[in-house]
């Protein structure tokens, strides 16, 4: 039987070096248990090849991808392929139904029953019960319509062990488009991977609809397979780790730098991740230089002791300093991530993440507008004080809190601080790197 995956078409355009994991994950374990994948890739194709391939489906199971941003495109696609495939059951998983409340679902639509949370198991137990023509209600994690309500069924954590699943099957996605993108602009043959999932910390704004709060890491030599895999079949010669905590099992990490230095790709490939600034030190850092590791992103959020412990970040600025001095002395570059928009912000807050950009001297500065996303604590603390928006106004940088107990704007304190950044740049106090797009 063979089952469709769909990444969507972004309404809004993103530098996007990387083929999405999640569908190369749930591609792989469909084929493992012997389903054939039609795999349609929004991201990469342009508009004509992408209208032409979903006007070519004919599969039985239709799996669509969705951040909640993505949710308004899904739910229009989920129509226009009901409509074409009468036949086939549409399901939308990812990040955004995962963190959607049932009431968010417009009453009158009916195209698609969505699918929660980590979708290898589920996605293998659906398209079973679909093939061997059982009622998939039996199947858990799903959101269905029956009647005029949508339900949900019983809701399963996935327990695999992250080294069992197979790697990603990158092959299906047109991966030669996003290498040559990627090497044009950075002269990298690079690839995204993710070594672990879920994360125990409780930063207040941090979706943790699909993967929970459970660190699950897989083994240093899993990974490094993974590498060495992407690094003879397709001459990858840069990875970043999009782990939302890379550096939490420092004991692995160790281990993978080790097998890295003493293979044949010691010296021929880089590689970059997102990290902590209270979990790093000296003899980490010394051994993932050695690996290959070039740079490194920080949610440093904030110059702010205050708004940092408001956010419950649980480190503070002189971590930051600790942390982006310490990369710099050994030569790994520290990227910078704050967030702009954070409820109770003032002028003065603009002075301290100024301040501290100049004291630290990161590599990049990357501004988000904070958001709220419903299932987080920021949206349960804020839900009676802005409305959850339409699900067609759901944009990236959506600055729900604008204005709630700020005397700047989220607005002023973005373009002053990447004004701010650019003129350090310019000046050569600071040396400009690549730079990674971050969610
Ligand atoms: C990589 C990444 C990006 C990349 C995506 C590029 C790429 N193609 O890889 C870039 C930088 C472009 C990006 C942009 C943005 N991102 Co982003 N991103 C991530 C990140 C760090 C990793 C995603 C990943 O690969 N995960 C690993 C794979 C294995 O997991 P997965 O993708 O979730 O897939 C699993 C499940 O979701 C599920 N699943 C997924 N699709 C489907 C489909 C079906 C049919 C089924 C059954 C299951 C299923 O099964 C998969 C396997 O278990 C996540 C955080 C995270 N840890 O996941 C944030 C995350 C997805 N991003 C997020 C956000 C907010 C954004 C931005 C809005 C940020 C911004 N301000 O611009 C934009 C919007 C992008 C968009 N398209 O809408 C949020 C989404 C919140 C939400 N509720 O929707 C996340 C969860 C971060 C967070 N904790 O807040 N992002
Ligand atoms: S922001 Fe990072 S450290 Fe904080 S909870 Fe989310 S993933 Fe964990």
């Amino acid at each position: 039987m063979e089952v469709t995956l769909i990444y969507p078409k972004n309404r809004w355009e993103y530098e996007t070096l990387y083929p999405p994991l999640g569908l190369g994950y749930l591609a792989a374990v469909l084929t493992q248990h012997g389903f054939t994948i039609n795999l349609i890739d929004g991201q990469i194709l342009t508009q004509e090849e992408y209208h032409k391939k979903l006007a070519m489906i004919k599969s039985q199971l239709i799996g669509i991808s969705s951040t909640i941003n993505q949710l308004v495109e899904s739910f229009h696609l989920a129509k226009i392929l009901k409509a074409s495939t009468p036949n086939s059951l549409i399901f939308i998983g990812g990040a955004g139904p995962s963190c959607l409340s049932l009431e968010k679902i417009p009453e009158n639509f009916s195209g698609a029953g969505f699918i929660l949370g980590e979708g290898e198991e589920t996605i293998v137990e659906l398209a079973q019960l679909i093939r061997d023509q059982q009622s998939y209600l039996a199947c858990s994690n799903l959101l269905i319509k029956m009647g005029k309500n949508f339900n949900a069924t019983p809701r399963k954590l996935m327990e695999i062990n992250l080294d069992n699943l197979p790697f990603p099957l990158r092959e299906l996605f047109p991966l030669e488009r996003y290498l040559e993108s990627c090497q044009r602009k950075y002269a990298f043959r690079s690839l995204s991977l993710i070594a672990s999932r879920g994360c125990p910390f409780q930063c207040i704004f941090c979706d943790k609809g699909v993967s929970g709060t459970k660190y699950r890491v897989r083994s240093a030599m899993n990974i490094f397979t993974e590498i060495n895999e992407l690094n003879e079949r397709y001459s990858v010669n840069d990875l970043h780790f999009y782990d939302d905590l890379f550096l939490l099992d420092q004991q692995m990490v160790k281990n993978l730098c080790e097998l890295i230095t003493a293979s044949k790709i010691a010296g021929k490939i880089s590689w970059s991740a997102q990290a902590r600034v209270d979990l790093i030190n000296e003899e980490i850092l010394l051994l993932m230089k050695e690996s290959g590791c070039e740079e490194l992103y920080f949610g440093v959020e904030s110059g702010n002791n205050q708004i940092l412990k408001y956010l419950n970040k649980g480190f503070t600025v002189e971590h930051t300093i600790y942390a982006f001095d310490l990369c710099r002395k050994i030569g790994i570059r520290p990227g910078m991530c704050l967030i702009v928009g954070i409820p109770g912000e003032t002028y003065d807050d603009l002075q301290l993440a100024k301040k501290l950009i100049k004291r630290a001297k990161p590599s990049l500065v990357s501004l988000s507008y904070l958001t709220s996303y419903p299932g987080t604590p920021l949206f349960e603390r804020y839900k009676t004080r802005f409305t959850e928006p339409a699900l067609e106004n759901w944009r990236d940088d959506l600055p729900q809190s604008y204005g709630i107990e700020s005397t700047i704007s989220a607005r002023q304190f973005h373009n002053e601080l990447s004004d701010y950044f650019a003129n350090l740049l310019k000046s050569d106090k600071i040396h400009p790197s690549r730079f990674l797009e971050r969610s």
